[in-house]
């Protein structure tokens, strides 16, 4: 029997919500890096101005949690001492106190009311700001006394470990450490991190969100992310010292490829070119290069369409619509892929007129409505007492 119970509307005792803590926890973007983070790469992400809110309560029991979601009109509670698997966005939020527990912090019952802006399963990482988000209140809260870093690897692991997805650090990185305006440029290895200025002069970030999912949490990530590791250990036989992809130069790639499948080579192969691409990137933003810039993000996309396999034809549609308007510096999917989002870096006055040309020709391609946003850089989690 699950001691996890759901719950339909806002609960009587939650209508006069006299909150003690409230937190803005933001969704992330990635300018380019992708698939990088868990092979100890970079990236460049940064939170953005779209975010999900979260107000806190200690309500006087020793165990009861009691979780209220606003935006889906629904909500669940559970138990300190029981703490079990739920089913959907309830792992996030268990996960992350679970997490909290076994690092032994001492937390009571408590009641928390969740409103999002964050399109789920649009590769904005609402998951990444729902732990972080919980994580920052909870710790603000029980006074735990973590600090950010604790903050982001606790709900990096309670996404691994709880809901099943073996993601890197990038996303719950910027939703909690980003700072307005700018962009993160991210060691993934040493957590190294440095701000470049978002200053995309004409240009802004416009997002296309395909509204299509093509997998569940995982398989497909989880399967990219075991060949590189497959590929790894194939090349630690001869060179012990490999410890990830970090390690890995385009010479011992190609003195190893025969080693490899030729899809783990694919793999590895785009994964040694995107961390190249993240490089150049962060020296093209700095100087100001946004041509140069747009082009590294089609390069990118490229990549991980054909050599890593985690874009979709809806996605492809997008960026190819893009390639032959000169207003559009460059475009790529974002994200974990199979559906999501395209980002594109496009000029300010032309945004209103290509979105009426290529919101129509989406729908007549797939029958589906194309969502757009744009993205502006923001600051990472904000708890306001
Ligand atoms: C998802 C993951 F959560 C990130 O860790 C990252 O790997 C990304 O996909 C791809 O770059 O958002």
């Amino acid at each position: 029997m699950s001691h996890i119970h759901s719950f339909e509307g806002l609960p009587v005792d939650f209508q006069d919500f006299q909150s003690e803590i409230q937190v803005d926890s933001p969704g992330r973007i990635n300018l380019i890096g992708e698939h990088t983070d868990y092979n100890d790469g970079f990236v460049m992400p940064t939170a953005i101005d779209k975010k999900i809110y979260f107000e806190f309560r200690r309500n006087g029991s020793d165990h009861l949690c009691r979780i209220y979601s606003k935006t889906f009109g629904r909500g669940f509670e559970f138990d300190l001492r029981k703490i079990e698997k739920g089913i959907g966005w309830e792992n996030y939020i268990i996960g992350v106190v679970n997490e909290l527990l076994l690092l032994d912090r001492k937390l009571s019952g408590f009641d928390c009311i969740i409103e999002s802006q964050l399109p789920v399963g649009s590769g904005l990482s609402s998951s990444a700001a729902l732990e972080c988000g919980l994580a920052g209140g909870l710790n603000a809260l029980f006074q735990l006394g973590l600090d950010r870093i604790e903050i982001v690897k606790l709900s990096q692991k309670a996404e691994n470990q709880f809901v099943g997805m073996n993601c890197g650090i990038m996303d719950q990185f910027a939703s909690a450490i980003s700072k307005k305006d700018h962009i993160l440029k991210l060691d993934c290895r040493s957590l190294e991190y440095d701000f470049i200025p978002a200053d995309f002069k004409n240009c802004q970030l416009l997002l296309l969100n395909t509204n299509v999912s093509h997998t569940h949490t995982d398989s497909g990530y989880n399967s990219r992310r075991q060949d590189c590791e497959d590929a790894v250990s194939i090349i630690q036989q001869q060179y012990p010292a490999v410890a990830s992809l970090r390690d890995v130069s385009f010479e011992l790639l190609e003195e190893q490829k025969n080693q490899l499948s030729e899809r783990q080579y694919q793999r590895c192969s785009y994964v040694l070119e995107e961390n190249k691409r993240v490089q150049e990137s962060a020296i093209a933003l700095k100087e100001g290069k946004l041509r140069e810039f747009g082009k590294l993000m089609y390069l990118s996309h490229e990549g991980l369409q054909h050599q890593y396999e985690v874009s979709c034809k809806e996605l492809d549609f997008l960026v190819d619509y893009s390639h032959d308007k000169d207003f559009i510096y460059g475009s790529r999917m974002m994200g974990g892929g199979f559906g999501g989002c395209t980002i594109n870096l496009i000029e300010t006055d032309q945004v209103e007129n290509f979105l009426q040309e290529v919101k129509p020709a989406y729908k007549e391609a797939f029958g589906i409505e194309l969502d757009s946003i744009i993205a502006n850089a923001d600051e990472g989690t904000i708890v306001k007492k």
